[in-house]
């Protein structure tokens, strides 16, 4: 007589459709998944907090009032970083007004970027400078086209591996 065994393995699982992990806490390996970050902090917020600014999630997002209002991003480690891509919640509605700053220690920053994002889209936007190496980096966001928010979905990096130095 044959027996069945019932088979609890499915086939493999697609590949390419993985989604960003949304944890509170990314370890670093996670982070650099979801944009090289692996911590942020900002000036203040309304609820919607700094980490939801690197959760790889656009459904989210960090807040604050106030022209002046900023966001550092945390690489984990001293990098060359040439480009910050930024998701603009309702980005396509109304543009922001912002630095980009970069800084070794987290406390001393230099600007490599202003600017007024383009307004037409709540997706990434990319900015780019010359390559600079640091840890931190910051935007600062001098309100809007609208109102006087600050409001982040998203904030990645592009650096380029650890620098030797
Ligand atoms: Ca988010």
């Amino acid at each position: 007589m044959k027996s069945h065994i019932l088979r609890s393995t499915r086939s493999s699982p697609r590949r390419g459709l993985l989604a960003f992990p949304v944890v509170a806490a990314l370890s670093a390996t996670q982070a650099l998944a979801a944009g090289g970050l692996v911590s942020a902090t900002a000036s203040g917020n309304d609820g919607n907090v700094p980490a939801n600014a690197i959760d790889g999630s656009l459904a989210t997002r960090w807040s604050n009032l106030g022209s002046g209002s900023w966001l550092t991003g945390d690489m984990g480690q001293v990098k060359s970083l040439k480009a910050v891509d930024i998701a603009w919640y309702r980005g396509d509605t109304r543009a922001s007004r912002f630095t980009l700053l970069v800084s070794m220690d987290g406390t001393t920053f230099t600007q490599v970027f202003s600017g007024t994002s383009s307004g037409l889209t709540a997706s990434y936007e990319r900015y780019t400078f010359s390559a600079v190496n640091a840890r931190y980096v910051k935007v600062t966001v001098n309100g809007n086209t609208q109102n006087a928010w600050a409001s982040i979905s998203e904030m990645t990096v592009t650096a380029d591996t650890t620098s030797t130095w």
